[in-house]
């Protein structure tokens, strides 16, 4: 087994170490084969020839050109990247695929994850998918009802403990050190963000162009610092000249990075009880705090915090006004565009893409806690008088 495959931290700093590609020559992007999905650009994802490709068809989700959210906030042209759809209803199908597609080739009887939720949900399906073993640990009472749902449907073990997302991680770190048996598929294994990447390779396929700006909802910070990665791979491959700006977006109760970024900073204070609506992003000690410090600072943008209200009007706006139903971590970039726009971070004529990172339905609570008007009729003729009330 390669040992680049299974060492996850560097031993002096123990951060998160990266993939390096290297371009000999240009690459032709033109004759990337294939249809939309993670897969299309295999000879840009680094798993031997020999692995067997475990799929579900992710990645290929659309970019939706806003219809109203976007003139409501002056913009000449907002898009909005729906990462919702891929098959467990998240963004991290894409590195799912990879990390498990690698697990299985290296001989691992399974493989592992932390989860504030979403990672579960996808590395319980893949783990299916493969006929692997999945074990997870959850921060207790902390998991929107569908991704918890997602992990029982698909067979997983689940482990909650008491504390935060942070506390379910080092019990991943911990045991990865301890046994070869399960493959850890947390951000912290760099396999899973070149699969991640592919954001960034579709955007500028979809579009046709490099965005000025590009939003992420900020958590552990694996994604933020894979997307950049994929556009810089495509600049060192001469495929584009540009590179877009990358703004991270945290909720204010788990904004450790955004706060190190306003004071520039370049350590980080964790938040010890990390708490906001947006569960998938409850997150005290992102991982991958230096590589999305990193990301934001190379790349010329930002990191702000919003609150769980503008986080919630965000994903009314996206619902009602788009038709795009995600959930609260994934509307955290329209309330961070919000505020990025006031203070002239990003130009209303800059062409700006959000990643809408998943479902509405992965939390049905928080979808069901908007107001609606919502009559009840005790019969048929009852609901008949409603319902003319309504159109006279
Ligand atoms: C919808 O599932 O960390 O900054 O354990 O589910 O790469 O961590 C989820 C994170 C954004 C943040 N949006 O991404 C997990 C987990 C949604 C998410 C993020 C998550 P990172």
């Amino acid at each position: 087994m390669h040992p680049s495959y299974t060492s996850f931290l560097c031993p002096h700093c123990r951060l998160p170490l990266s993939v390096e590609l290297t371009f000999h020559r240009n690459v032709d992007w033109e004759a990337i084969p294939g249809s939309p999905g993670v897969w299309r650009y295999r000879s840009l994802i680094p798993v031997p020839d020999k692995a067997e490709i475990i799929s579900l068809n992710e990645g290929g989700t659309p970019l939706i050109r806003s219809r109203k959210v976007g003139d409501d906030l002056g913009m000449k042209e907002l898009l909005i990247k729906f990462e919702g759809l891929n098959p467990t209803g998240s963004f991290k199908d894409r590195g799912m695929t990879v990390g498990v597609t690698l697990a299985r080739y290296l001989g691992f009887k399974g493989i592992m994850v932390a989860s504030t939720g979403n990672t579960s949900a996808s590395a319980a399906a893949y783990a299916a998918r493969a006929s692997m073993k999945c074990v997870v640990v959850l921060p207790k009472g902390k998991v929107a009802r569908g991704k918890l749902s997602q992990a029982i449907l698909h067979g997983a073990v689940i482990i909650e403990v008491e504390g935060s997302f942070d506390d379910a991680l080092k019990a991943v770190i911990n045991a990865s050190l301890e046994s070869r048996e399960l493959y850890p598929l947390n951000s912290f294994n760099p396999w899973r963000l070149e699969g991640q990447k592919t954001i960034a390779y579709e955007i500028y396929d979809q579009l046709g162009r490099v965005p000025d700006a590009v939003v992420v909802p900020v958590g552990n910070a694996g994604n933020i610092s894979a997307i950049w990665k994929g556009f810089k791979e495509l600049k060192e491959g001469g495929v584009i000249d540009a590179l877009p700006r990358m703004y991270g977006v945290q909720a204010e109760g788990a904004a450790p990075l955004a706060k190190a970024w306003s004071a520039g900073e370049s350590t980080l204070t964790p938040v010890e009880s990390p708490e906001t609506i947006a569960t998938a992003i409850r997150i005290g000690k992102p991982i991958n705090w230096v590589k999305a410090l990193k990301a934001v600072k190379e790349s010329g943008g930002a990191i702000v915090a919003v609150s769980d209200n503008e986080i919630l009007n965000a994903q009314s706006a996206l619902a009602r006004f788009e038709g795009l139903g995600v959930e609260p971590a994934s509307a955290a970039p329209l309330a961070g565009l919000r505020e990025l726009l006031k203070s002239r971070e990003i130009d209303r004529d800059e062409v700006t893409v959000i990643i809408a990172t998943g479902h509405a339905l992965k939390d049905p609570e928080t979808a069901a806690s908007h107001e609606s008007p919502i009559f009840s009729a005790k019969s048929p003729s009852e609901a008949v008088e409603i319902i003319r009330g309504l159109v006279s």
